[in-house]
């Protein structure tokens, strides 16, 4: 496995900024590193937008011979054997959308261009164009600039608005050679179930890619490519609720291979010339806890390319165990891995006050301080399957906000070879862990405790495609994890 290599790189690279790193770090195995020990590139600059330069602006658009507007970039060289090249553009299919703090960067870091929308004539470099399958015209008035509704007390901001209703806006920017570089920009929804894009790789009105942003059905968010005048997804749609009136970052990392497309700080989207290299994890599913006690019921696996249900067990069988293994998940340690201690069985749900329910659950009721204790099921995941999502609910009933109460495994292989989805870890956060060859990798805690509840069952799920995994907790995005 490829990840093998990865590791050790990363294991040299964690090992140097611990030592770098000093005080504050806890011995406890299961703390998160500090440092981003995904293979991500650092989240959008956006947080700094209050350092945005203010460009001074300019209705004098002069192109080098490359077509490039020099006044700007006269020293960035696209790289010609770029595989992701094209212009940047913003877009509507309504009005309500608003747009601020517009960034191109030639690097991680190094500006070629900024706009927030506060100068004179901000939108003397952008051209006008329609999207395939759109009937905009390109009219005056539907593009301009006004002020955002700030809250009274805050300060006044202005930004880029689309008021028009034709479909396929385009405010275009850039040259259809450009790349790699990185297109950071805020977006807003006001108000209905309008979507806003960001375009990218734009090479003409019928070859381009963009990342949908849409206030619809609870909001969504979902990379499309257009070849040819053909549309198609490049990513999953994922639900994100969009708060109206809230403006969120957006960046799109052009690479020379992979286009990264990060939303509100979160890297959602890789695109990649290429995923042959990658494929599903399969393997055993299974539940864990840390110093807790807990129920899970109603799990469900289903085949996300054709919504059939490839597993699914409501623990109402008593005999449910029968068909289960018995793991110790890394770092942890079970006295009796046969479960000849009855730490997991089947019983019947109860309330706080003691009263039995007639619901059949899945019940770790073991000592508090045996960690690490994990009950398997094999789903028969179909070696073709493309991508397939875990979903079940859990109840923990003791424990405080620092022990571990819903943590999932899959792609088990052994005990040395698996994935997991840790909620309540960290003191109540969750992460996802890649142990490959017994080593272990956690990704960064989430910034926040999750929520977890004693006595309230509460939903996860987990998104297993080929080349990431995405964890919701009761409906709510928490991380993704990049596999290669
Ligand atoms: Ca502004
Ligand atoms: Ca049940």
């Amino acid at each position: 496995m490829k990840r093998h290599i990865l590791s050790a790189l990363l294991a040299v690279i964690m090992l140097l900024t611990l030592c770098l790193a000093v005080a504050c770090k806890s011995n406890d195995a299961d703390e998160p590193n500090d440092s981003n020990t995904n293979d991500v590139t650092q989240g959008p600059g956006d947080s700094v937008d209050s350092d945005t330069k203010k460009e001074e602006e300019t209705t004098d658009a002069e192109t080098d011979e490359n077509g490039l507007l020099s006044k700007y970039f006269s020293d960035y060289e696209p790289d010609p054997e770029a595989k992701f090249i094209g212009m940047t553009a913003l877009g509507a299919s309504g009005p309500a959308v608003m747009f601020d703090n517009y960034r191109v960067l030639s690097g991680k870091t190094e500006e070629m261009y900024a706009n927030d929308f506060e100068g004179e004539n901000p939108l003397a470099l952008f051209e006008k164009m329609t999207a395939v399958g759109g009937d905009w015209n390109g009219a005056d008035g539907d593009w301009a600039v006004a002020d955002q509704a700030v809250a009274e007390g805050e300060n006044p901001n202005k930004v880029l608005t689309y008021s028009g209703s034709a479909k396929g806006a385009m405010l275009a920017f850039g040259n259809k050679k450009w790349g790699p570089y990185r297109l950071n920009v805020k977006v807003g929804i006001n108000e209905g179930d309008i979507s806003a894009q960001i375009y990218f790789c734009v090479a003409d009105e019928k070859n381009y890619y963009y990342l949908d942003v849409s206030a619809a059905d609870g909001g969504s968010i979902c990379v499309y490519q257009v070849a040819a005048g053909k549309e198609k997804p490049a990513s999953q749609r994922l639900n994100y609720a969009i708060t109206y009136g809230t403006l969120y970052p957006v960046s799109i990392n052009i690479g020379r291979n992979e286009v990264d497309v990060y939303f509100d700080g979160e890297e959602f989207f890789r695109l990649r010339t290429s995923n042959e290299d990658l494929a599903v994890p399969l393997g055993k599913i299974g539940f864990s806890q840390w110093k807790t006690q807990v129920y899970i019921d109603d799990v469900v696996i289903t085949d996300l390319a054709t919504g059939n249900i490839i597993y699914q067990n409501d623990f109402e069988d008593p005999n449910a165990l029968s068909v289960a293994t018995y793991g110790i998940r890394n770092g942890g340690s079970w006295s009796n891995p046969d479960n000849s201690n009855g730490d997991w069985v089947i019983t019947k749900e109860k309330t706080q006050d003691g009263t039995e329910v007639d619901n059949g659950v899945l019940y770790f009721g073991g000592s508090l301080n045996d960690y690490g204790a994990t009950v398997l099921f094999d789903p028969q995941i179909p070696e073709d399957c493309e991508g397939y999502k875990i979903t079940y609910r859990a109840m923990r009933l003791t424990g405080a906000d620092s022990s571990e109460g819903y943590p999932v495994v899959y792609g088990w292989d052994s005990e040395a070879d698996y994935y997991c989805f840790n909620l309540g870890g960290w003191g109540g956060c969750a992460a996802f862990q890649t142990i490959t060859g017994g080593s272990k990798i956690n990704s960064p805690a989430t910034p926040e405790q999750i929520g977890m509840q004693n006595y309230v069952w509460q939903i996860v799920e987990v998104y297993v495609y080929p080349d990431v995994c995405y964890g919701f907790f009761e409906g709510r995005f928490l991380q993704a994890l990049w596999l290669d």
